[in-house]
């Protein structure tokens, strides 16, 4: 608990199955980045571990389609992950591979361990095996037609048409991939983790944050759909689970144990201990002891994943764990949501999807551009969309027309009126502030001490958004410093009274360029070469600017000689982002018209109801007549809303969509018997029905025609 000097961050170990898009930038890796780049910034110690996921159907589906071997796959993945990640700035400490001799070990040191302490049952259960090919068959190797939906090429585990959950068993007609002939039933024996035996203590970590009756970590640090998913789990009840599998790609059960022949160990017991196999990979070339970083109760654990990996990382993986001892349990798994793409979900298989290799490749020196959309749209509480659009928008109206001019300005005056030194002021010497209040050098080093701090609680919170908003908010207001100072005017008749303007520019992008590297990396090299600030790593870099602007003290001092000044960055055309757009839609249609997949999945239908049940609902037309944001809530809107029967207050959960004055006049449909709830203090009685568009934005649902509110909805 507390400000943890020493942090283990773990991202989502991908599987080498196919290239990296920008979903999994944005899921996993950039917030994983930053928040590895932001502590070691800060002094703290830090180990950024992930490798390849080698195992599992994913990797041998993939190897049957590419007509190449297991091995042949992964390794084509995993040489292209390493050179990926590294080419968009991902700053692993190891990256690591779970087909490694070290993993295969570990993960059966492990799996040995829990056999001997009694922590699985054995037993017995009828699967599909196919005859023809002589071998039982993973679930994506069954196909066959959805319960649910009717569609005819629905795998064993899910319906990507409908996107159910399935199992095997439920598929109808089904077939096997590997002959095309009907699978039957065979019995065969394998070990469960009786995850029922783990639901007490796992409910009262996830829901309290104790652990074996201490505090372990603070529950309303984790986020809302995280310990949701959890939540809705656990009271489904926890099934037994079976950690090993008939199939000849994986990790061998220990030989030792009586009938472990032909039996692999299933891929999430396995990839999770990754983290470890690949801990204990750095720690061996490294030097250092690896249990320090799992064992030792000093280290925070911190999992970044995608929200389908949620129950991996929060049920499964800790009852692992804690079956074995001795080790930590995550203080937190900031899960991210997903991000579409130009209004649909990405698709590995339909080629929808930005390839970050194709990318890096196509746009040499714009990596931080890709990294800083992505931060701004990172689908931290729900999914979020890229678009080429906003890619260039972005680029050009906020790193182009703000940080780059600032940086440029700032520079290129220096160079003029000082021939490139910093000149020698007073820190008490004054100049006037973006609100046109004179302030002094000392007073406004404080108050830039004082934004660092606010991105150091954002990036804390893994609101990267917010930080991100607030870095670009320390050059807006330095752009609106020079703006209102207008030192070159001033240096026509007053040539010494641009020095404390002109310094206090300095030291701002001074601080920009230590602040900018968790997020624009690459950037923060070429500003620190500007500056003739020779890069010198990361470790401590912001923490010493935090101190000198608490203090009042400069970062640049004077006399000190600035470099070469370049461009950070020039803007992106039309025609550019015009020839991705084109190609994206283009390389769709060819692959779809192979492949043939239907329609983009929508969400699953939910469990049936009774008629009486609809018909307890009062929906009614309303009209809103006025709406403000509820103070410290981001989310949250009050809305008054007129019903026809009254007039009520309605807190919405809608102010990341909407600004309060567009929606004012706004018809809706309201569930107006919904039992009254407190909100931020606020009784909120009713609720407005909403749409969410694929693009993951909320859209308000409406008559077709204007209706008078009050007005019966059935
Ligand atoms: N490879 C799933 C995925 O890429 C899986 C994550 C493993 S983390 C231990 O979504
Ligand atoms: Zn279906």
């Amino acid at each position: 608990m507390g400000a943890s000097k020493r942090t283990l961050i773990t991202s989502a170990l991908p599987y080498a199955n196919g290239p990296l898009h920008i979903g999994h930038l944005a899921g996993a890796y950039l917030n994983a980045d930053v928040y590895a780049r932001w502590l070691r910034g800060m002094g703290e110690e830090v180990l950024f571990v992930c490798g390849s996921d080698e195992h599992g159907a994913a990797i041998t589906v993939r190897a049957r389609k590419e007509g190449l071997s297991p091995q042949e796959i992964v390794d084509k993945y995993h040489t292209l992950f390493q050179s990926t990640f590294q080419s968009i700035g991902i700053s692993f400490d190891v990256y690591d591979r779970t087909s490694s001799p070290l993993h295969h070990r570990t993960s059966q040191e492990f799996f040995q361990k829990l056999y001997e302490d009694g922590q699985f049952i054995e037993k017995e259960s009828e699967q599909y095996f196919d005859e023809e090919a002589n071998s039982f068959l993973a679930d994506r190797y069954i196909i066959g037609t959805c319960p649910r939906c009717g569609h005819t090429d629905a795998y064993g585990d899910q319906c990507e048409k409908c996107g159910s959950t399935l199992s095997p068993t439920e598929l109808i007609d089904p077939r096997s991939t590997l002959s095309g002939s009907k699978p039957v039933m065979r019995s065969t024996r394998h070990w469960y983790l009786p995850l029922e035996n783990h639901e007490e203590w796992l409910r009262e970590w996830i829901s309290t944050g104790h652990l074996d009756g201490a505090v372990h970590h603070d529950p309303a640090s984790w986020k809302n759909h995280v310990i949701g998913q959890c939540k809705s789990w656990l009271d489904a009840g926890l099934q037994p689970r079976a950690m090993t599998r008939d199939l000849d790609w994986g990790v061998d059960v220990p030989p030792a144990i009586p009938g472990a022949e032909g039996k692999k160990l299933y891929v999430w017991m396995d990839a999770p201990i990754g983290y470890i196999s690949a801990t204990r990979k750095w720690a061996e070339e490294n030097g250092g002891e690896w249990t320090r970083w799992w064992q030792d109760e000093e280290t925070d654990l911190i999992h970044f994943i995608g929200k389908d990996n949620i129950v991996f990382h929060c049920l499964i993986f800790p009852a692992i764990l804690k079956a074995h001892g001795g080790y930590n349990l995550p203080v937190n798994v900031p899960a991210n949501q997903f991000m579409n793409l130009e209004g649909n979900k990405i698709s590995t298989s339909r080629n929808w999807a930005v390839w970050v290799d194709e990318f890096v490749r196509d746009f040499p020196g714009l990596e931080d551009s890709l990294r800083y959309n992505m931060i701004r749209n990172m689908p931290e509480q729900r999914d979020s969309e890229f678009t080429w659009k906003n890619f260039q928008e972005t680029h050009n109206s906020e790193l182009v027309n703000n940080l780059a001019n600032f940086v440029n300005r700032v520079l290129v005056l220096t160079g003029k009126y000082f021939q490139g030194q910093v000149p020698a002021v007073a820190l008490t010497a004054g100049f006037v502030d973006p609100e046109g209040q004179p302030t002094t050098i000392d007073h406004w080093m404080k108050h830039l001490a004082s934004q660092v701090q606010a991105i150091d609680s954002a990036i804390r919170g893994f609101s990267f958004r917010e930080a991100m908003q607030l870095v670009m908010e320390v050059s807006s207001a330095g752009n609106q410093i020079l703006q209102i100072n207008e030192p070159w005017k001033v240096f026509k008749s007053d040539p010494k009274g641009v020095e404390p303007v002109m310094f206090i520019s300095l030291q701002i992008v001074a601080v920009l360029s230590r602040v900018l590297r968790p997020f624009l990396p690459f950037s923060a090299d070429r500003l620190d070469a500007f500056l003739g600030c020779p890069t010198e790593g990361e470790q401590g870099r912001i923490e010493e600017v935090v101190k000198a602007c608490s203090q009042g003290r400069a970062i640049l001092v004077a006399g000190h000689q600035i470099g070469t000044v370049g461009h950070l960055f020039d803007r992106i055309s039309d025609e550019v982002i015009d020839d991705q757009i084109a190609r994206l839609h283009a390389t769709r249609e060819s692959s779809s018209a192979k492949a043939d997949e239907g329609p983009v999945a929508v969400e699953p239908v939910k469990g049936e109801i009774q008629y009486e049940q609809f018909a307890g609902l009062d929906i009614r037309t309303g009209t809103i007549l006025s709406a403000e944001k509820v103070p410290k809530a981001d989310r949250l809107l009050k809305l008054e809303v007129d019903l026809g029967i009254d007039q009520r207050t309605i807190v919405s959960g809608i102010a990341e969509h909407f600004q309060p004055e567009a929606i004012v006049g706004q018809q809706v449909l309201v569930l107006a018997n919904l039992a009254p709830r407190k909100l931020k203090g606020i009784t909120s009685q009713g609720m407005i029905l909403m749409a969410s568009g694929p693009d993951g934005k909320l859209y308000f649902v409406r008559p077709g025609e204007s209706l008078s509110p009050g007005c019966i909805v059935s």
